[in-house]
């Protein structure tokens, strides 16, 4: 049983241990193999890392990269008072804001829950969540594009019953749109991505498991209500029998589809991200480092994990994923319509359009404007898009901008970051309610359209003609703050 005393002494390079949920570990060998560098390790170095670690790795990561030898016993005198760390002015106003946070009732849309959660989640976690690449253009412009759509309603049609379920992959579901893959869930909420399931099961709505989830994959199921369905998003390793083993699991565990993530071969430059997490080192006190370590400094929670993923993944592994699933297998992150005819050809189940919410290709178009191109011509090709299916996601707020994305063909619409919102600041509480708003948004969007089913929207409901010619230049809000406007020649003085 070794002491806090003794475990503080190992805190070097060659000799470091760690603390997490009470036990000591010997890391030093995996220092190196960390794919999150070493350098936030020698952080902890002979210290407690269990607040650290908690969001960022699943329950079952010690028993799957650390050998038995490394686990070196029980903290003896764990149970000592944390030191209280002394807050920061902004820490406290932060806090001070956690207290005056508005009840739920007073949220009456999802920007309501983006509104809080900016003023009241731990900045690190917000700027994980809320950043998009280079200058977030592409992150502005998928909600942007959704305002560029107008609808063409509808009158004198009995609207008494509105009927918004609708099937997804086979599955039934009570509304149009899921909620999608985001990583590191325990970052907004200590009980992680098992918020959401919970939420999504009491109200009929299919969530997608991600890969990178801050809960084990295990939890995240269990904590389904048996009948709910679940889908699953895979990052794909470069190590296929790793790949081979979380799809014939999630096969095993009843999950109803595999949506294979293709366009991040390449982690986005998220610099809200990145800047916070170096704000946070560089507040330390000095380490000694070596240059490597620097780099990883600067990556930002997203970059520094990213290095298992496969940037060889092409069309060829299409077929051996076919090979060892019974899923329906979705790509998730097509951008063009090239790419959509090809997924077809592939014999994929579906595809979805997406840009990653913004933190990927920066001037990535947005899925809706692609949604309008993809349809007609996969129809063209004579592809059957009830089997295979189109689904959306990016800069979805509001009730009406699913409705339109349904009239243009999309099967369903995802959602990931208004979800963490929600979660991050009203639990399981406030997802439901981010639900039921959205609902109550479709209710009344549909009536006053003119349609009662979702298989009776269509095109015809919306004009799209701002759609490609309205985007107009988009604001760079960097460039603005720094520029010196121009001066004309000045008078002389009196
Ligand atoms: C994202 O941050 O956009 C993700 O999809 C999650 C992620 C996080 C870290 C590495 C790769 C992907």
């Amino acid at each position: 049983m070794p002491s806090l005393l003794e475990i503080a002494e190992h805190n070097t390079h060659d000799d470091c241990w760690v603390v997490i949920h009470g036990k000591a570990y010997d890391v030093t060998g995996f220092l190196d193999e960390h794919p999150g560098g070493s350098a936030i390790i020698m952080k902890f170095a002979g210290k407690d890392a269990t607040k650290k670690f908690d969001p960022i790795h699943p329950p079952d990561t010690l028993d799957k990269f650390l050998s038995p030898e490394c686990y070196m016993g029980e903290v003896e005198d764990e149970a000592e008072e944390e030191e209280e760390e002394e807050l920061t002015e902004e820490e406290l106003a932060r806090a001070e804001m956690v207290t005056r946070k508005p009840s739920l009732d007073a949220i009456y849309n999802l920007t309501d829950f983006e509104h809080v959660a900016r003023h009241t989640m731990d900045p690190t976690a917000w700027a994980y969540y809320s950043s998009g690449s280079d200058d977030e253009i592409t992150m502005r412009e998928n909600r942007n594009a959704y305002q560029r759509i107008f609808f063409r309603p509808r009158i004198m049609v009995d609207v008494s019953k509105i009927d918004m379920s609708t099937t997804m992959l086979g599955c039934k579901t009570s509304v149009p749109f899921y909620i999608t893959a985001t990583a590191l869930g325990k970052l907004g909420h200590p009980d992680g991505e098992t918020v959401l399931t919970r939420a999504a099961g009491k109200e009929g709505v299919i969530q997608m498991i991600p890969t990178l989830a801050s809960c084990a994959f295990d939890e995240i199921v269990d904590a389904a209500d048996g009948t709910q369905t679940q889908w699953f998003q895979l990052y794909v390793n470069a190590d296929r029998a790793v790949c081979r083993k979380l799809v014939e699991h999630a096969e095993a565990r009843g999950v109803r589809g595999l949506f294979i993530t293709v366009d991040a071969p390449q982690l986005g430059r998220r610099e809200k991200d990145m800047r916070s997490k170096h704000f946070e080192e560089t507040t330390d006190v000095q380490q000694e480092e070596e240059e490597e370590e620097k780099i990883d400094r600067l990556q930002g929670a997203a970059r520094a994990i990213s290095s298992f993923i496969d940037t060889s993944l092409s069309w060829k592994d299409v077929a051996w994923f076919r090979s060892i699933t019974k899923m329906p297998i979705l790509l998730k992150g097509v951008q063009s319509v090239d790419d959509a005819l090809l997924a077809a050809e592939h014999g994929c189940d579906g595809i979805v359009l997406s840009n990653h919410g913004g933190r990927q290709l920066e001037f990535a178009p947005s899925a809706i404007e692609i949604l309008t191109e993809v349809m007609p011509a996969l129809r063209a090709r004579g592809v059957d898009t009830n089997k295979f299916q189109v689904y959306v996601d990016g800069g979805v707020r509001r009730g009406s901008d699913i409705i339109k994305a349904i009239c243009l063909g999309a099967k369903g619409v995802g959602l990931g970051r208004l979800f963490l919102y929600a979660m991050s600041t009203y639990g399981e509480q406030g997802v439901r309610k981010a639900i039921n708003i959205l609902q109550d948004e479709i209710e009344m969007n549909m009536r006053l359209l003119g349609v009662t089913s979702i298989a009776q929207l269509s095109e015809k409901y919306v004009d799209v003609l701002g759609l490609k010619n309205g985007r107009g230049v988009p604001e760079d809000y960097l460039f603005r703050e720094v520029y010196q406007p121009m001066a004309l020649p000045r008078f002389k003085s009196k």
